[in-house]
């Protein structure tokens, strides 16, 4: 099986770290591409060009990082996404929070990035709302993640470290005690510094 990442992808860095942690790197390859080459091979995979994609022996791929993550997850145990009851609720709302934020992330920096145009205040300004908006309720939840092992604890380390890759004037520590020591908890695990993003 490969799995197609890019190092700076906030939604790989969740599937690499998932593989780390589930002990599964020797049974999914992981292969470096840029989205915007479009090698045949990944464009079978993902018709819609982005990483992650997942190809899979005798079985259709996967694509969209929580189905691939969902797929990770069934091949060792214990299970990162509980089964069933409201822990699995929990574990995919979290997951769909911290997704939510690394998307308003990436829109703002195309949008303060693109070249030869001024960024629309408008938008500038909703995206980093909504990013505000969604760290203050995660930091009131965080006695619900606190010490977790879950993919919902992953998401969110992985969105608040692309803060500090693309957004580090978010400034998000400022505050949010609850987050930091989720952050600083997962910084210390070697699938977490295995999967940093390269130096920008
Ligand atoms: N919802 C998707 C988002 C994937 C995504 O947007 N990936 C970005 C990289 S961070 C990408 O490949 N962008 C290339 C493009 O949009 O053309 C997921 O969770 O996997």
């Amino acid at each position: 099986m490969k799995l197609y990442i890019s190092t700076t992808s906030p939604y790989a860095r969740k599937c690499r770290v998932l593989l780390r942690e589930k002990g599964l790197t020797a049974r999914i390859e992981e292969v470096e591409t840029h989205p915007f080459d479009s090698t045949a091979d990944f464009i079978d995979t993902n018709p819609l060009g982005k990483v992650p994609a997942m190809t899979r022996e005798g079985a259709t791929p996967l694509i969209d990082s929580p189905l691939i993550c969902e797929f990770i997850d069934t091949l060792s145990e214990p299970r990162w996404i509980p089964k069933s009851g409201p822990a699995r609720w929990r574990v995919l709302r979290f997951q769909a929070l911290a997704d939510g934020l690394i998307d308003l992330t990436v829109a703002r920096r195309i949008e303060v990035t693109k070249p030869d145009c001024e960024p629309s205040k408008f938008w500038v300004e909703r995206q980093e709302s909504g990013i505000s908006r969604a760290l203050d309720l995660l930091e009131s939840e965080s006695d619900k993640f606190g010490g977790a092992v879950d993919l919902g604890a992953v998401a969110i380390a992985v969105a608040l470290g692309y803060l500090d890759f693309r957004y580090p004037e978010s400034e998000w520590r400022q505050g949010r005690e609850g987050l930091q020591a989720l952050f600083d908890r997962w910084a210390e695990r070697a699938s977490f510094q295995e999967t940093a993003p390269p130096a920008s």
